[in-house]
């Protein structure tokens, strides 16, 4: 099958320009990778080009050995994605040790995968064990109101789940974990990396201070879901603390109840009287 006709490619392509739509991707911003599933690998596998040199990835992945993604390129922009895909996306192999990568398909006007490779494939390796392989999306996005609001409130896991939960009853049953925060590091390399994966052992949402988010998830449903109820969230919460700060709110004991209604555990330690 043609790489670009199959059904993973084309869910991708989708949520690029979904992406780029919402206003989170100006210039090249952000980034986005897919793990493939063993049979979508072999339908495409006669047009893949296998003679390709290896590169480092900058960081070791041995649990995603010989494992395949979809990654858009470094320094490309979503808004291109879906005008040509083969020049701003690509397929690559990770080798048997997890320390290379090669590219497969794509990138064809040259290009690297993501300067954030490093973020992505350390993530991947924490939530393929975390979830017994369910979650193959993880996508960065710079998301102004959440962007916006680490310059105001405190960079703790704690203020800033409470705070969103806060903005919307649906919250607390989509991100039921909570988020975790980063504090402001440099991008692009393996000390980022490792922060962010280290969170995403807990949470599905990993904030970036001053910089964006990092999302993962199932499928791209789910991945493009969450980031923007979790933008959305915040985009609530930048008007009430611009009208003043809330008058009234969602309790403690409110959130048990909602809880309870919709089978979700929440954290006892992000429910604090306040
Ligand atoms: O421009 O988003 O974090 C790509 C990025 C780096
Ligand atoms: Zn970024």
């Amino acid at each position: 099958m043609n790489v670009l006709e199959s059904k993973f490619v084309q869910g991708f392509i989708r949520m690029a320009t979904d992406g780029n739509n919402m206003g989170w991707h100006e210039r090249n911003g952000g980034n986005f990778s897919y793990r493939i599933k063993d049979e979508e690998i072999e339908q495409i596998k006669s047009n893949l080009n296998f003679e390709s040199s290896w590169s480092k990835i900058g960081t070791s992945v041995p649990n995603l050995a010989k494992e395949y993604f979809l990654v858009t390129g470094s320094g490309k922009y979503f808004r291109n994605v879906e005008l040509t895909p083969e020049a701003n996306i690509a397929i690559i192999e990770v080798d048997e040790t997890g320390e290379n990568y090669r590219i497969l398909w794509g990138l064809n006007e040259g290009g690297r995968p993501t300067s954030e490779l490093p973020s992505h494939l350390m993530n991947h390796e924490v939530k393929k064990l975390a979830t017994n392989g369910a979650h193959r999306v993880i996508y960065h996005a710079h998301t102004p109101n959440m962007i916006a609001l680490t310059f105001v409130l405190p960079l703790e896991d704690a203020v800033f789940t409470r705070e969103l939960w806060e903005t919307m009853t649906e919250c607390p049953v989509v991100f039921f974990q909570g988020v975790g925060v980063v504090d402001w590091m440099v991008p692009g390399g393996r000390d980022i990396a490792v922060a962010t994966s280290e969170l995403m052992k807990k949470y599905d949402v990993v904030i970036w201070a001053h910089h964006g988010m990092f999302c993962s998830g199932e499928d791209f449903d789910l991945t493009f879901g969450l980031m923007h109820t979790v933008e959305k969230a915040a985009e609530v919460l930048v008007k009430v603390l611009a009208m003043g700060g809330r008058r009234q709110t969602i309790t403690p004991n409110d959130f048990r109840e909602l809880a309870d209604e919709f089978n979700v555990t929440l954290d006892e330690k992000f429910l604090f009287e306040e």
